[in-house]
C-alpha cells in the first residue's frame, strides 16, 4: 500500500497526471525556483527537473519538488481518494498521529548501491539550488530528514533543519538548541564528543510531511503509521544511525562539540517569506555519501506570499491541524470544531464557557509546539466560516472588541524567524531560540456583555438583518419567475 520509495511517489503522481518532467536546460542559480515558484502560484504540478546546469553528468543529476504543494496530493500520499474532502484528510491524520509502527531493520538496500568516502565526498556534485538571490549559498537541506540519536536514552529523531553547502564536504546548519537534535547536541558538547548525523533526501512523502511537524514521538515510528507500514530501516556506514534502506541519497557526517568550529550560515530566504539572519552556527563535516543509481535530489522552495504558499506550508494546512487539534484535546480544551493552522492558527469552537479562547491559547503557548509556532491565534464561535476570508473579517469587526479581546502575551520562548522580533531576540545560540512576542484574538462573543436574549430568539447578538423572516422567504420563492430579475 505505502510508497517503497520515492520513485514509486513519482510514477503515482505522474500517472495521476500530477507531475511534469522539464527537460530543457535549467540553472540551479535562481532560475529552478523561479521557475519552481510560478508553478507554486499556479497550483500546479511537482516538477521533476532533469536537465540542471552543470550537473549534465554529475553525481546527482535530477531533481523533485513541490510533490505536497496541493490538496489532491496530499490526500494521495495518505493513500486516500485524491478527492477526498478536507475534513476527512484531518480527521485521517489526526487518527494516524496518535498510533505508532515500529520500524524494521535490514541488512541492505538501494540506497547502498554506490558508497562515497572520504576524501572522493564532494557535495557540488547534486544539483543544490540558490533559491533566494540573497541566499547565503546553496541550500541542501531544504526538505531533507536529519537523523540524531540522543545519547543517553539511544533514541533515534528525524527533523527537517535546513542547511547549506560550506565546502565540498561541509553543511552548515540552523539548529536551534530547543529542537529534538539541538537537544542531542547539548548532551554531546557536554561530553566533549562530535554528534553522528545523517541527512536522508527523498523517500516516501510521509517522510518529510512527519520529520517537518513538531510531533512528540519517534518520527520513525510516527512515519510508519502515517503510511501503515513499517519504515525499513539500515544502518549508515560511518555511525550507528538508521535511514530508510530505499531512500535516494543519505549523507553522514559529525558536528563538533566545539563552537570555534562553527560557520558562517545564511542569511537563507524563511518561511514567513523574508530572510533570516546570518550567523556562526554548526557544521556537518561530511565523511560518507550513499546513494542510489541516477539519485533523485529532493528539495523544497521556501517563503510565501499572498498567492504563493511552500510546499511546507500547504503540507502543514493538514499536518499541523492534526497536531494542534490532537493536542488542544489530550489537553482537556473541549469544543474544537476546526482548525486552519497557517499562517495564523484559527480556532473555531462550540463556545460552552466564557474564557474558553484564553484556555485554547493558553493551552497552545504553554506546549513544546509554540518553541516554533502559534504566534498568533484567533478563537472564533460555530456560526463562522474560518476557510472563508470575508466570514472571517466580519468576525473581528464585529466580535471583537479592542479593549477587551486583544490579549498580548510577550517574551516567550518561540520562533527566532519572525520577522516582527528585533534581530538581538533571534539569538537562538544566546536564548536558546528565538523570544517572541504572542497575540490571542478573541473573536468569540463575550458573555459577560452580551447576555442570552429572550426577545432575540435565545441570542446573544442582535439577530441577523441581512435575512428575511420565513413567510416572506416562502412567499418570494413561489413568485420568484414573475418578477423578472
Ligand atoms: C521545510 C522546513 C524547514 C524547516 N527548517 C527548520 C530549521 O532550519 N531549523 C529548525 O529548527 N526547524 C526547522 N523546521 C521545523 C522543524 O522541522 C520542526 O519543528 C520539527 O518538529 C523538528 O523536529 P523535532 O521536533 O524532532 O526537533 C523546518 C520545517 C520544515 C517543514
Ligand atoms: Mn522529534
Amino acid at each position: 500500500m505505502a510508497f517503497q520509495d520515492l520513485r514509486e511517489w513519482m510514477a503515482k503522481l505522474e500517472a495521476e497526471n500530477e507531475l511534469k518532467r522539464v527537460q530543457t536546460k535549467v540553472d540551479w542559480n535562481l532560475e529552478l525556483a523561479e521557475v519552481g515558484r510560478r508553478v507554486l502560484a499556479q497550483r500546479g504540478p511537482a516538477l521533476l527537473f532533469e536537465n540542471i546546469k552543470d550537473h549534465e553528468t554529475t553525481r546527482g543529476r535530477k531533481l523533485f519538488t513541490s510533490a505536497l504543494a496541493k490538496k489532491n496530493r496530499i490526500a494521495m500520499m495518505l493513500g486516500l481518494d485524491k478527492d477526498a474532502p478536507r475534513e476527512e484528510m484531518v480527521r485521517t491524520v489526526r487518527e494516524r498521529f496518535k498510533q505508532t509502527v515500529k520500524p524494521v531493520r535490514v541488512e541492505s538496500g538501494p540506497v547502498k548501491e554506490n558508497i562515497v568516502m572520504g576524501a572522493d565526498v564532494n557535495l557540488f556534485e547534486f544539483p543544490v539550488p540558490k533559491w533566494h538571490p540573497l541566499d547565503g549559498g546553496r541550500y541542501i537541506n531544504t526538505f531533507a530528514g536529519i537523523v540524531t540519536r540522543d545519547p543517553e536514552t539511544r533514541q533515534l529523531n528525524m527533523g527537517i533543519y535546513r542547511g547549506m553547502i560550506a565546502g565540498k564536504d561541509k553543511i552548515c546548519v540552523y539548529m536551534i538548541p530547543q529542537q529534538h537534535w539541538g537537544l542531542h547536541y547539548l548532551k554531546y558538547q557536554e561530553r566533549g564528543e562530535a554528534m553522528p548525523v545523517a541527512v536522508v533526501y527523498g523517500w516516501d512523502p510521509a517522510m518529510p510531511f512527519v520529520a517537518g511537524t513538531p510531533i512528540p514521538a519517534v518520527e520513525y515510528e510516527v512515519m510508519g503509521a502515517v503510511r501503515r507500514e513499517p519504515v525499513p530501516l539500515v544502518r549508515c556506514q560511518t555511525s550507528d544511525l538508521e535511514v530508510p534502506a530505499s531512500a535516494e541519497i543519505v549523507v553522514e557526517g559529525t558536528i563538533s562539540p566545539d563552537p570555534a568550529a562553527f560557520e558562517d550560515e545564511g542569511p537563507f530566504g524563511e518561511w514567513p517569506g523574508y530572510y533570516g539572519w546570518s550567523r556562526k552556527r554548526p557544521v556537518i563535516k561530511v565523511g560518507c555519501i550513499t546513494h542510489r543509481n541516477d539519485p533523485v535530489f529532493r528539495g523544497q522552495l521556501e517563503g510565501m506570499k499572498p498567492g504563493v504558499i511552500s510546499e511546507a506550508g500547504y503540507m502543514a494546512f493538514y499536518s499541523h491541524a492534526a497536531l494542534l487539534w490532537n493536542y488542544l484535546e489530550s489537553a482537556g480544551v473541549p469544543g474544537v470544531l476546526d482548525i486552519v493552522p497557517v499562517p495564523t492558527i484559527i480556532v473555531k469552537i462550540r463556545k460552552t464557557y466564557e474564557g474558553q479562547a484564553k484556555q485554547v491559547a493558553a493551552a497552545l503557548w504553554g506546549s513544546w509546539i509554540s518553541l516554533q509556532f502559534a504566534k498568533t491565534i484567533v478563537v472564533v464561535d460555530e456560526d463562522v466560516d474560518i476557510h472563508n476570508l470575508r466570514a472571517l473579517e466580519l468576525a473581528f469587526r464585529d466580535r471583537v472588541d479592542p479593549k477587551d479581546d486583544l490579549v498580548v502575551y510577550p517574551w516567550t520562548a518561540g520562533s527566532p524567524l519572525d520577522p516582527s522580533i528585533a534581530w538581538d531576540d533571534r539569538d537562538e545560540w544566546r536564548y536558546g531560540t528565538g523570544l517572541q512576542n504572542r497575540l490571542l484574538i478573541d473573536a468569540t462573543i463575550d458573555w459577560r456583555k452580551h447576555p442570552v436574549r429572550p426577545e432575540w430568539g435565545n441570542r446573544r447578538y442582535p439577530p441577523p438583518c441581512a435575512e428575511t423572516d420565513e413567510a416572506t422567504t416562502r412567499l418570494v420563492d413561489r413568485r420568484w419567475k414573475e418578477y423578472g430579475v
